[in-house]
């Protein structure tokens, strides 16, 4: 199997025209501040819609951290976003490997979707106060190793010190 492009850019998730922008939720599903903001705000209400769907049918206590799930991506590029949660970053605890998963299953339900390309946004780094060194080096290296077969897995990132992050990482 082919191993993805992977690129870095400086900018906003939502206006990606990739297959998939993962998105950084959290386990309500029904929109929140951050990235899942802007995703809820430029999407449309087809996303909320298809969330509330999932919270009636298959995911009714919501989803848990570390797991993933798509829906349309209403009116952005993409064609479908794929929510994940993200652990909160914790310095009592190691949580890293629920943030290997949240990449890890988000690249699981793209690959079921049909999905070529994959544009992630830098979870947990934001109000989950993951720092940015070590989200990136778990990020790269998680999708390094469960990226194969995507043409290209895109990280999209907003501020400067995220961008320059991923970038010493790659
Ligand atoms: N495009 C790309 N990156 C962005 C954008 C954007 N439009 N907006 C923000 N970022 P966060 P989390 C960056 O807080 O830490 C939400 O309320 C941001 O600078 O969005 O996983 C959810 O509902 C940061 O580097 O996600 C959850 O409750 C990164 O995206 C909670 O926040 C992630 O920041 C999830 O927290």
């Amino acid at each position: 199997m082919p191993k993805p492009k992977l690129t870095l850019v400086r900018g906003d998730l939502t206006e990606q025209d990739v297959d998939v922008v993962v998105n950084a939720a959290n386990s309500s599903l029904l929109g929140g501040g951050g990235v899942d903001g802007a995703i809820h705000r430029r999407g449309g209400p087809e996303i909320v819609a298809a969330c509330r769907d999932l919270r009636a049918t298959s995911h009714v206590d919501g989803l848990p951290t570390g797991q993933a799930v798509a829906t349309t991506a209403g009116r952005l590029p993409a064609r479908w976003v794929v929510h994940t949660v993200g652990p909160v970053h914790a310095k009592s605890e190691d949580r890293s490997g629920l943030l290997v998963s949240a990449h890890r299953e988000s690249l699981r339900v793209a690959r079921e979707l049909g999905a070529r390309t994959v544009a992630f946004p830098a979870i947990s780094t934001g109000v989950y106060r993951w720092p940015l060194a070590d989200a990136a080096r778990i990020a790269l290296g998680t999708v390094r190793t469960e990226g194969e077969g995507f043409e290209e897995i895109r990280f999209v990132l907003f501020g400067d010190d995220a961008y320059r992050a991923f970038e010493a990482e790659l």
